[in-house]
Formats: structure tokens, C-alpha cells, sequence
């Protein structure tokens, strides 16, 4: 099931927002559940800001592992780079993706339980040596964002430039998680995709 990052159940729509909807989606965001959105939107919030075209779908290790599977098989055939998997409790959906693709997976430990997320944060982390997965702070949605995008910036260096500017604005106290707007080379200072 695919939908769209600003409300659930568009059937069969890839999440792209905005000026992205042309173009292909390069990560994809997997969330074990409609309920971790609100962390989870952090994520394609960063993209957005960045002007990186991602879809976002819902798939559970353990109650759709057929949908999980799949959707890890064919991705790099689908285009996409990287993978993103955000999930609360016994979290393996991140582990899951990784166990069929080798395309990088970064996993987001969402704090979803009465343990705080540290139960998802070891289902995430602590894979087994020939299957990493990338793994984030709890709740560290943006950041995987960020890595996802630092990943796909090693062959793009327009990308690579603003992720630049980006720490440039961070070290200026400025730009926090999701602080301000992240200019282009070569553009004024505010020239962000997305004014938010
Ligand atoms: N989850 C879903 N399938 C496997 C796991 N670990 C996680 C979801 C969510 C939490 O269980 O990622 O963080 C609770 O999901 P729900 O749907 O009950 O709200």
C-alpha cells in the first residue's frame, strides 16, 4: 500500500508533495504503522526541504511481512537508493527490509511503548554481520533523513552542496532539526523549495 505523506489512504499514490510529484522517488520511507506518522513526517519534511523526491508506504515485519518483502525486493528496480524504515516496539522492520536488498537501509527506533523506545532501538540496531542497517536516534527521523540524503549526495553534488550550507546554517544557530530554510548555491539566502 503507498500513500501520501499528507494523509493516509491514497490508494496506491506514491508520497511525493509539491514541485516533487514529477519526479522519481529515490528513497523510500516504510513506516510499520499509520500511527508512527507524526514522528515519521519529521523524515519527509527534511526531504521536502531538500527537494528530494521519496515515496512513503506502510508495511509491518509482522503483520504484512509478504507486503514487507516484496516492497524490499523491488526496490532498486523501482529506482529508489535508499530505504527508510521507522518503527516502534519490537522493531525488526528496518532488519526486515535490509534481510532482501542491499541498498541501504537506515532505521528510525521510534519511541511507540512503555519502554520508551529503547525496545525499538535494539530490534533495530543490533542486526547480525552481513546485514546493516544504518541505525538512527530514537525518534531520529530527520536525522535519517539527513543520511539518506548525505548517501545519495556521494553522486550528486548539487545535493552535496546544500548539505553543506545546510551545517553551514547550523553552525550560524540557525537551521535546527527543522529550523530554517536551506539555500541553493547560487541563490539568496532563503531560497528554499518549501517555505516552511
Ligand atoms: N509495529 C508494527 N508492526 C511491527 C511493529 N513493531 C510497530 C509500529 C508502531 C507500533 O508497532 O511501527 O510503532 C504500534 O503500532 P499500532 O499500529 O498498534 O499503533
Amino acid at each position: 500500500m503507498l500513500f501520501s505523506p499528507g494523509g493516509l489512504g491514497g490508494a496506491g499514490v506514491s508520497g511525493f508533495s509539491g514541485a516533487h510529484a514529477a519526479a522519481a522517488p529515490v528513497v523510500g520511507i516504510v513506516l510499520g504503522s499509520d500511527s508512527d506518522l507524526p514522528i515519521m513526517r519529521r523524515c519527509h519534511e527534511m526531504l521536502d526541504r531538500f527537494s528530494v523526491p521519496y515515496e512513503q508506504v506502510l508495511a509491518s515485519a509482522h503483520r504484512s511481512p509478504a507486503r514487507t518483502r516484496a516492497y524490499a525486493q523491488e526496490a532498486a528496480g523501482r529506482g529508489l537508493r535508499v530505504l527508510i524504515a521507522g518503527a516502534g516496539g519490537a522493531a525488526h522492520l528496518a532488519g526486515a527490509l535490509a534481510a532482501e536488498t542491499t541498498l541501504p537501509v537506515i532505521g528510525v527506533p521510534l519511541n511507540r511503548t512503555a519502554l520508551n523506545g529503547l525496545d525499538a532501538l535494539l530490534s533495530t540496531v543490533q542486526m547480525p554481520t552481513g546485514v546493516p542497517v544504518a541505525t538512527v536516534a530514537v525518534d531520529g527521523a530527520a536525522n535519517a533523513a539527513l543520511l539518506a540524503m548525505e548517501i545519495l549526495a556521494l553522486n550528486d553534488p548539487d545535493l552535496a552542496a546544500r548539505l553543506l550550507a545546510y551545517r553551514e546554517e547550523l553552525a550560524r544557530g540557525r537551521g535546527g532539526e527543522m529550523g530554517g530554510p536551506v539555500a541553493r548555491p547560487g541563490a539568496g539566502h532563503g531560497a528554499a523549495d518549501h517555505g516552511s
